[in-house]
């Protein structure tokens, strides 16, 4: 057998583009692949997100390179092996508040690392209807809490001093679990392109703060029924307060709330969900237990939920979200305008002339349905009569947040 040089996956790290030579790692050996790259069955800009770092988080998602055919083509390109020393991943910070954040995809594009604030590359959002959990978008404004899912319980406050405390396996077992199928999106979704405008706060988020996927858990109307919070409250000022488990250094918690009449609605469909596309919540997503309010803006779908409670008025409902903050007196974001966006070809890309197909996502906020995608000179989602409008500069807004102009992506024609 051929001897290979020892490489360090520093060293692999180095080699991501065509012109650096692109290397990956599959266990512990090393891969040029760069005569492959422009003949992936999967395309090209796919194969180089995994450009040096290793393949099995990818593959892991693509479980179309689980056979043997894949593998072997792979043994073609062999030019090396990973050094003994970089076999196992480094150990972890002791002292840093984040040092107990799970591990993430190597694909996600990186806004913040602590707190951690992610978001899928645009080809793999749009590769499939549901976001992989993995690729789902991450916004966290703290460290993430290790829950002991044996010793959690969930708080429901209701009137007149009752409350309830639900164990995991209570959630599960009193109350039927509803499914469905929903997108969160961030509010501040497309912000850089505000930025461009004019500078604005917050994260610098391309156009994937957003991602889909199918949630199971309790309804909260189910289990505020079983608290004994009801219609009867009319629907003045009356909201539900949801309260995290990630507290900063004050150790006031996330919070956030909505509207008691979508809380109770059957149709609004609100849920306590402690399922993520057919798994347990992953860790980043809320585990064990998070709120998911359909069509309403991210920030009310808390994670990691530790209360839920009935209060008079808005005004005592914890409130640190900073990504849709009230603009002065105004209400606080609920549902989210029309929204779509490009995700292939991406900015600055050659294409050839002629025909092109152009990928993209488009959401209608609310709740409603699409009506219909517009191409051609302009790409725009127009959703019951709502339509986005052409350009940012009469939507920009300081906090950078509601950004769904038109999305305009530039190219260069080759022939
Ligand atoms: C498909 C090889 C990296 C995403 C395929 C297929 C092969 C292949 C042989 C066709 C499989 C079949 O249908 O029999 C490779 C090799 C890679 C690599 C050798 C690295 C050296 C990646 C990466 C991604 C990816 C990093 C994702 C980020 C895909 C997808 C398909 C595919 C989505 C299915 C295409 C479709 O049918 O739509 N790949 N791949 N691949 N690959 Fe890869
Ligand atoms: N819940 C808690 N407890 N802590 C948070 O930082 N971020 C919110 C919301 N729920 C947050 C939270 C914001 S601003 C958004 S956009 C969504 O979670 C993002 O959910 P995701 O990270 O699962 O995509
Ligand atoms: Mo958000």
């Amino acid at each position: 057998a051929p001897q290979f040089p020892r490489y360090t996956r520093a060293e692999v790290a180095q080699h991501r583009t065509p012109k650096e030579r692109v290397w990956v790692t599959y266990g512990t050996e090393v891969f040029d692949v760069t005569d492959f790259v422009e003949l992936h069955p999967g395309g090209p800009d796919k194969i180089l997100l995994a450009a040096g770092g290793a393949l099995e988080p990818f593959w892991a998602l693509y479980a179309v390179h689980g056979q043997p055919h894949v593998l072997e083509l792979l043994r073609d390109y062999k030019v090396g092996e990973l050094s003994p020393e970089d076999a196992a991943p480094p150990p972890g910070d002791t002292e840093d508040p984040f040092a107990g954040d799970p591990p993430r995809h190597p694909a996600l594009r990186v806004n913040s690392l602590k707190p951690f604030n992610a978001e899928p590359p645009p080809e793999l959002l749009t590769q499939s209807f549901l976001t992989p959990n993995e690729l789902f978008f991450t916004r966290n404004h703290l460290p993430v809490p290790a829950v002991e899912p044996g010793s959690y319980r969930l708080r429901v406050e209701g009137p007149g001093g009752r409350a309830l405390s639900l164990s995991l396996s209570e959630l599960r077992q009193r109350f039927p679990k509803h499914e469905v199928t929903a997108t969160l999106q961030c509010a501040g979704n497309r912000r850089s392109e505000m930025s461009r405008v004019r500078p604005v706060k917050g994260l610098p988020w391309d156009i994937g703060a957003i991602s889909t996927a199918r949630w199971g858990g309790a309804r909260l109307r189910d289990v505020l029924l079983a608290a004994g919070v009801g219609d009867h409250t009319g629907d003045g000022e009356w909201h539900v307060c949801f309260e995290g488990l990630d507290t900063d250094a004050s150790g006031t918690p996330y919070g956030a709330s909505i509207p008691l009449k979508r809380a109770l609605s059957a149709e609004a469909e609100v849920l306590l969900a402690y399922e993520m596309n057919g798994r347990e919540l992953p860790r980043d997503h809320g585990f064990p237990v998070r709120v998911v309010v359909p069509g309403v803006v991210g920030a009310r779908s808390v994670k990691w939920l530790r209360s839920v409670a009935q209060k008079d008025y808005k005004g005592f409902c914890p409130s640190v979200d900073w990504d849709s903050v009230d603009f002065g007196a105004a209400p606080a974001i609920q549902e989210l305008p029309v929204q779509s966006a490009i995700t292939e070809p991406r900015p600055g890309a050659a294409v050839p002339a002629g025909e092109l197909t152009v990928k993209g996502y488009a959401w209608s906020g609310g709740g409603r349905e699409v009506i219909r995608v517009s191409g051609g000179r302009r790409w725009g989602g127009e959703m019951r009569y709502n339509v986005q409008p052409d350009t940012v500069g009469p939507i920009w807004n300081l906090r950078g947040v509601l950004s769904n102009a038109w999305h305009r992506v530039p190219v260069t024609v080759t022939r």
